[in-house]
């Protein structure tokens, strides 16, 4: 899966003997807007400074730093003051753009200066900032480059507030080390959320006071493509996080503006929890103290590990207590730990024989309550609109992730009734933003349920008109618009992913256009290339950024890299 692009490494050993003047910008997301100034390039010097204004930006400006340091070889020392000719000046203000993340950059040839209400206006502007230097500044060894920058004005903010990704650390354990890579691949296209889908039927992987079991019996496991008859074999090996190591990873996050949304799936997906109650290894785990298959509603499927790609095969017993008991202390830790305002309940894909529609929308209702009283907004996958949020008065909010691949028809009625109910939607369309889909039918890794997709089919959709209204029986049921919709998001199951480099061979470049789809204006006269021809020339002149990093991505015919 390794990917490399020789055009791109055979210009970067050319890089100081190449010409000085800097390529013009390709910036992803597009910026709202962008002009540029020919003549009036900047060069980085060897005596450059990161100047701050207050002392609140002076994390932003080492990250910064550290990006800069390692290529150029400079020392770039972070001060705070006035900035002078030929250095980065970060300063907070009014950008004259909306403040909430946005950002103004201006580059001259005596100096780059960075203006923004906030740290995280001044961490986007860096992130565009980043792309504007030739590819080698992503480099972790010094190299030969003139560091020359495009004279630009660049005014910046972002069309939705929720712009996320997705990992399923469940099907495939990942150590905090990994997940902390993958936000610094995201947060580089101003990805603002990383959804965490931290349990799934293969594995339960957070760690929960009082419930050691959850992690030393569900945790074993990771899923996997081929598994053997008795279900253990061939499994890859598990793993789970301390509660310390969640914490590290959301200050990690927090550092680089990214909220973290944890999700346990319920009532269905977590066999890994019903096997730490019912199965012959909680029967045998110290000497059978926390054996209890009501959790399993009258075995009504036979608690075995399953660690193929199965679904809909395991439920929590709804009349269980230890469901709820074990339901309200994962709620309560996870929520006591994340600073973030959602709590993700999952709720997919729960086969009616184990529960009945009627169950399943008062577990939801039920659920949801419980997340409601720890200060959380209640998030899940579409089926959870089926429940009566809005209208019971205990639950007025609520947030569905719409996965559907059928939007005209009946496959977008979830969302047409989740806004009836005034629920907010993030748009995850399976068959354009999930990143475990096959780019094509010889991909090495991913499924193909919902498509086999290129970088065309991720960019080539628009969040505000793929839910329109629909009339059924005479009734009129609501089109899903931007007054809804708070943001889109790209989720990577890992049923056939394991590691770092390909958790990266299928995001990128494929992530780089969700994006943009979250970031930048919709398309229109106003915003010529806000358009796929425009995007993936922007986005080819990425490739040379992720080699230079070291960071894989799949080399897609579909885009003219340089
Ligand atoms: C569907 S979409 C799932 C996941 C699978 C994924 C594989 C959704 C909410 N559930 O459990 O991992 O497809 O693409």
């Amino acid at each position: 899966l390794a990917t490399t692009l020789t055009g791109v490494m055979a210009n970067a050993a050319q890089a100081g003997t190449a010409s000085t003047a800097p390529a013009s910008p390709q910036i992803v997301p597009l910026p709202v807007s962008m002009s540029t100034t020919a003549g009036d390039d900047f060069t980085l010097g060897s005596g450059a400074r990161i100047v701050v204004d207050d002392p609140s930006s002076v994390g932003i400006a080492d990250q910064l730093a550290a990006v800069l340091r390692p290529s150029t070889g400079y020392a770039l020392p972070v001060s705070q003051g006035s900035a002078a000719t030929g250095d980065i000046s970060l300063a907070l203000g009014d950008p004259g753009v909306p403040a909430a993340e946005g950002y103004k950059l201006d580059v001259t040839h005596s100096g780059i200066k960075i203006t923004a209400a906030n740290g995280h206006g001044l961490f986007n502007g860096v992130q565009t900032l980043r792309q504007l230097f030739p590819v080698w500044v992503e480099s972790k060894t010094p190299q030969p480059a003139t560091w020359a920058v495009p004279g630009v004005q660049i005014s910046d903010y972002p069309r939705y507030d929720y712009r996320g990704a997705m990992l399923d650390i469940g099907r495939h354990f990942e150590p905090v080390s990994v997940v902390k890579s993958y936000i610094d691949e995201i947060t580089a296209y101003k990805v603002n959320t990383l959804h965490l889908h931290l349990s799934d039927d293969q594995g339960f992987r957070i760690a929960i006071n009082g419930r050691p079991e959850l992690t030393d019996i569900g945790s074993q496991y990771s899923g996997g493509t081929s598994r053997a008859s008795d279900g253990t074999t061939n499994a890859d090996p598990g793993g789970f996080w301390t509660q310390a190591d969640y914490v590290d990873v959301v200050n990690y996050a927090a550092s680089r503006f990214v909220t973290v949304v944890p999700e346990i799936d319920s009532p269905g997906h977590n066999n890994s929890i019903i096997m730490s109650y019912a199965s012959a290894e909680a029967q045998a785990y110290k000497g059978g103290s926390i054996y209890d298959p009501s959790i399993n509603c009258s075995n009504k499927k036979p608690p075995v590990w399953n660690l193929s790609n199965a679904v809909n095969y395991s439920a929590l017993c709804p009349d269980s207590p230890l469901t709820w008991q074990i339901t309200t202390d994962i709620i309560e830790q996870l929520s006591a730990l994340t600073p973030g305002p959602y709590f993700h309940m999952g709720g997919d894909e729960v086969s009616t024989a184990l529960l009945p529609a009627t169950a399943y929308q008062s577990f939801i209702t039920r659920e949801s309550k419980i997340v409601k009283a720890q200060g959380k907004i209640a998030m899940g996958w579409n089926e959870i609109g089926e429940a009566p949020f809005g209208t019971d008065p205990e639950m007025p909010q609520g947030v569905v992730q719409y996965w559907g691949t059928s939007p005209n028809g009946s496959g977008g009625d979830s969302g047409r009734t989740a806004v009836q109910k005034g629920m907010k939607i993030v748009m995850s369309p399976a068959n354009k933003t999930y990143l475990d889909m096959k780019y094509n039918s010889s991909t090495p890794i991913g499924t193909t349920w919902a498509c086999t997709c290129d970088i065309d089919v991720f960019y080539n959709w628009e969040p505000s008109t793929l839910i329109p209204a629909r009339t059924v029986s005479g009734n009129t049921l609501p089109a899903v618009t931007d007054a809804n919709i708070i943001g889109v998001e790209a989720p990577l199951w890992t049923e056939t992913v394991k590691n770092l480099a390909q958790i990266e061979f299928m995001a990128f470049p494929r992530l780089t256009a969700i994006a943009e789809i979250g970031w930048s204006p919709k398309a229109g006269p106003d915003h010529p290339d806000r358009t796929l021809a425009s995007f993936k020339a922007r986005d080819a002149a990425q490739g040379g950024r992720w080699q230079a990093r070291n960071q894989n991505f799949y080399a897609s015919p579909n885009v003219p890299w340089g």
